[in-house]
This record gives structure tokens, sequence and C-alpha cells, in this order.
């Protein structure tokens, strides 16, 4: 296996400032150092840069979204190459409205995918239903073939295609769902397992039924969407929008576990990550790292304790 990593440093998709430096602090942790120590190849792809564009007038009543849509498109056709190049697709955001380039780009290079969306929030609202204006709630409404009438044609937007089916999404962690979101998840029968089902089952039988579930159609290749705030805020608060009764470190991990095993994990995104959004240095520190421990369990780092296959003993 081998990580191809691409820096989004983008924060327009909402409106709090700081989640545009994720793709460096997570570096600055370490992540290329510590993939290569246990044993993943890596191609650091660098960050990509966004045009500036203004003006940039609400459309619906959602912000910046000829900004969001040009980003999108530079992102997409990124994560495309790092495809062709063979590698597994790492995005570093950046908010979470890059899923929508992120996903695009996979499914342009490798053709129909399962989307697994840890998060606590659905990110499901059109610009119509949306309270907020920020497309960083709006992505998978984008993404789905079955909402597609529903979604009115936006500035630098023309570009994108919905590529995802809704059986082929699972969202986990799911606590703060607005209710037209609540409403789409339904009328589509999306599964999700949301935090009450976490607590019902526990991680271990929601990703065994997450998996049966996305396999029960084909195999596919999966793309896991990761939303650092799916984790409790008490582990990963420099966040631009926490909400309590989160996962658990543990659980948060064991997905990735999981997801690693299956050998089917082509590209992965980690976003939301705000160094501005914590009030101490622990805070930020907590949340970096353990952005950092969740791509390592993508890449095959377990908890048991983990060698490299040519180790001999002195
Ligand atoms: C809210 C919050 N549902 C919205 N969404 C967030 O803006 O549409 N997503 N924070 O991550
Ligand atoms: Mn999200
Ligand atoms: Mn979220
Ligand atoms: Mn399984």
């Amino acid at each position: 296996r081998s990580a191809g990593i691409i820096g989004a440093p983008f924060s327009k998709g909402q409106s709090r400032g700081g989640v545009e430096t994720g793709p460096d602090k997570i570096r600055a942790a370490g992540l290329v150092d510590r993939l290569q120590q246990q044993g993943c190849a890596v191609k650091d792809y660098g960050n990509l840069t966004f045009e500036d564009i203004v003006p940039d007038e609400p459309v619906r009543g959602s912000r910046r979204v000829r900004a969001v849509g040009s980003a999108n498109q530079r992102l997409s056709e990124a994560v495309q190459a790092v495809k062709k190049d063979g590698h597994t697709a790492v995005m570093l955001g950046g908010d979470h409205s890059l899923a929508m380039g992120s996903i695009h780009g996979h499914a342009a290079a490798v053709g129909p995918l399962s989307v697994v969306w840890v998060d606590a929030h659905a990110d499901v609202n059109t610009p119509l239903t949306s309270y907020t204006g920020n497309l960083h709630g709006q992505p998978m409404s984008y993404l789905l073939y079955e909402l597609q009438s529903k979604v009115p044609a936006l500035p630098n937007f023309s570009w994108m295609k919905p590529c995802v089916s809704s059986q082929d999404l699972v969202y986990i962690g799911l606590r703060d769902v607005d209710p037209a979101e609540h409403h789409i998840l339904k009328l589509l029968g999306v599964k999700a397992f949301s935090m009450s089902e976490v607590d019902q089952l526990g991680v271990a039988r929601v990703m065994e039924e997450t998996c049966d579930y996305l396999w029960d159609r084909a195999k596919k290749p999966i793309h896991l969407s990761y939303d650092i705030d799916a984790i409790d805020p008490s582990v990963t608060p420099a966040t631009g929008t926490p909400v309590v009764g989160g996962l658990t470190y543990r659980e948060g991990l064991y997905i990735t576990e999981h997801l690693c095993q299956t050998g089917l994990l082509s590209a992965v995104d980690l976003v939301e990550v705000n160094a501005l959004r914590g009030r101490t240095e622990a805070d930020v520190h907590s949340t970096v790292s353990t952005a950092v421990d969740l791509l390592l369990g993508c890449f095959g780092r377990l908890r048991e304790g983990n060698h490299l296959p040519d180790y001999s003993l002195p």
C-alpha cells in the first residue's frame, strides 16, 4: 500500500478561519515520517492553491459558492491524478465541502464507490434546506444521484456530476442532523449508524454491519470521508462545529482499523481540523495527533504492535 497525500488548505465552505491550516498542522505532527516508519510508501503532492474569487455573492442563501466550486474542481483533478499514480488518496482538509471534489475525482478515476461518512453531521443539506448557508453542510446532496432534482445548478459547479448511489453510503457517528437532512435520509433509506446505534451495538458490530451492507451488492473501492468532529470534543475540541456525545478515541480508531483490513480502502478525507478553535495548545495537540492516528490506522497501524516484514532480531 502507498499513500498519495494532497493538502487542501480551504475554508470557504464555512465561516470560521483556521481550518485552512489543517494540512500543514497534520504534516507538522509527523504524518509522512510515521507512515514511512510503518512501512507505507508515501508521495506528498503538496498543497493545492485556490484562486480567490471576487465578487462571490451568495446564491440561494449559500455563501462562497463560486470559490467552493472552483476549489473542488481543482481537487477533483488532483485526486484523479493520485489515483492514476496508483496510491490510496489522502486528502487533508480544509473544510468538509472538499468531499465534493475528493469523491468526484475518486469516482472519476476508479468507477463506482462505497462511501463511509464518519461525522457528527450528515452534510446532506441542499442550498434550499440549509439553515446556515455553509456548503460544508451540503456536499452529499451534490454527490447523490437520487437528489439531483432537488439541488439547483450553482455557478462553477457545471463540472460536478453526481456519482454516488444512496445505497452505497453509510453514515457513522451522527448526532446533529437538521430536520430536512433527517427527512432526506429516511426518504432515500440511507444506512446510518447514529451515536444511538453505536451505543446500542458497539463499534465492532457497527463496522461488521457497515461492511456487510456495502458488500451486499458488490465489493467496491471504499471512500472514507472522516470529519474530525465525529470524535468527542473532549478528545478533538479544535474543530469548527463540535457536538457533545461523540465517538471515543478508541471507537474512532477502530473504524479506521476495520476499514483498512478490508483491503478496499482507496481514498480517505480527513477534514475540519481547526487549530484556531482550540482554547489551549493541549486542545490543538490532542486534535491534531488524533487526526494523525486515524490516518495511521487507515494504513495498517495496529494497537497490538507492529513490525516491518524485513525485521530481523539482533
Ligand atoms: C449544519 C451543520 N447542519 C449545516 N453542519 C456541519 O451547516 O448545514 N457540518 N457543521 O460539518
Ligand atoms: Mn462534515
Ligand atoms: Mn461535522
Ligand atoms: Mn467486516
